[in-house]
């Protein structure tokens, strides 16, 4: 039988990054910026979603699924999310200290639960740095925790005239850093084009021009 030819195939991989923390903390806000570059101010609460992104990484074509996610954050979904992600961005606001005992409590069940043999990245992210006046959560708090859980951490606004740069440089640099440290084979089922990438009704609403945009993900 002859051989299928693969040496102008690209070379796949993908990554899994799954988006967590309190609900308000701009986790929606976060992944539209990075996939429309527009600050939007209004979602849809309860919206939880998986998006589908292509980006170039060190000459690779990388699969980048986008999950966010709403509402409590219970045990059973946290380990649900953990068979579903390779990079974790856990969020808080830094105007908002529940939230930040919320995003230590996330962090740390990551850490427990996922262990070296089965590699994970945690990204701790605090949101609204151009809300300084209602600063809740001091830039050292948030760093004293990073340490912690030993993963990097970002203070990002994605409301400011940078978020978009802010949020596309620390996201691409964590699946650069993720994918040196994996090999994530071709054949890999997680590759399969995704039927979650499908946009909610409420999303499109809020975006408006956000499908058309939308066609290279
Ligand atoms: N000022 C400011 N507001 C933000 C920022 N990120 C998100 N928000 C706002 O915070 C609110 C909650 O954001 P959303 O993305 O819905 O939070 P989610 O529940 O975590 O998905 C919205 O009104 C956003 O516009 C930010 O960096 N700065
Ligand atoms: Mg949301």
């Amino acid at each position: 039988m002859r051989k299928r030819k693969t040496s102008h195939q690209p070379n796949f991989k993908a990554a899994r990054v799954v988006v967590l923390g309190q609900d308000g903390v701009g986790k929606s806000a976060l992944i539209v910026r990075f996939l429309t570059r527009r600050f939007i101010t209004e979602y849809d609460q309860t919206l939880e979603s998986t998006w589908r992104h292509h980006m170039e990484v060190d000459n690779d074509f990388i699969y980048v699924d986008l999950m966010d996610t709403a509402g409590e954050n219970s045990e059973v979904k946290l380990n649900n999310c953990l068979t579903r992600g390779d990079i974790f961005l856990v969020l808080y606001s830094i105007t908002d200290r529940s939230s930040f005992h919320e995003a230590a409590r996330i962090g740390r069940h990551i850490r427990r639960r996922k262990t070296n043999g089965n590699s994970v990245m945690i990204i701790l992210i605090g949101t609204k740095r151009d809300l300084e006046h209602f600063r809740e959560v001091d830039e050292t708090e948030g760093s004293d925790l990073s340490q912690e859980l030993e993963c990097p951490f970002y203070e990002i606004s994605v409301a400011s005239s940078d978020g978009y740069k802010e949020v596309s440089e620390m996201l691409s640099g964590s699946v650069r850093q993720y994918l040196r440290h994996e090999k994530i084979g071709s054949n890999d089922k997680r590759n399969q084009p995704s039927s979650l990438s499908k946009m909610k009704e409420g999303l499109i609403k809020k975006t408006g021009s956000f499908r058309r945009k939308s066609v290279t993900f």
